[in-house]
């Protein structure tokens, strides 16, 4: 018989780091809301929610990888919000930051999830952030509880 094994939806227990860029902080602040909203909801305790800001998205990776190396925390949320419509460079910005924030998981092991939203203006931003398509940052605090859970419960196979 095949063996299925998924994680829960429960954070009790766990530590969590948030790592939060502060460019489009209008958007961003929103995002640390719906990931802390979901954290708590799932029975994730205040004191083991620890928020990292760092300048823009492109920083998420460094700052993400320095906070899972420490050992300090099961798992990290990386949030930001790179605008197509604010720069010429957002290719490499939201590129850079997609594919640090995926490799610092691989390589630390630490289940890093990707909160960042990628649009092309404003308005769609602040559809991701809380309005009609949701809150990334909720979505990114859940992907985290549920590969917390998974991983204690592959440890224990
Ligand atoms: N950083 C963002 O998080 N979002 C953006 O839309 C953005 N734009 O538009 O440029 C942005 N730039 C800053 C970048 O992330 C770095 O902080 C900066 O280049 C310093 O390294």
């Amino acid at each position: 018989m095949a063996q299925r094994i998924s994680g829960e939806m429960s954070g009790a227990g766990f530590k969590f780091a948030l790592v939060v860029s502060r460019f489009n902080d209008f958007i961003t602040s929103k995002l640390v809301d719906g990931a802390i909203d979901t954290l708590i909801r799932h029975g994730a305790a205040d004191d083991d929610i620890t928020i990292l800001f760092v300048p823009g998205a492109f920083e998420l990776p460094f700052m993400a990888k320095r906070a899972a190396a420490s050992g300090a925390y099961d798992a990290v949320v990386c949030l930001g919000c790179v605008i197509r419509g604010q720069t010429p460079h957002f290719d490499y910005v939201a590129g850079q930051a997609a594919r640090g924030i995926a490799q610092v998981g691989l390589d630390t092991g630490v289940p890093t999830t990707f909160g960042l939203i990628t649009s092309d203006t404003l308005e769609q931003a602040i559809e991701r952030a809380g309005s009609k398509a949701g809150n990334k940052g909720s979505d990114a605090a859940s992907g985290a509880i549920e590969l917390v859970s998974l991983l204690s419960k592959l440890s224990k196979t």
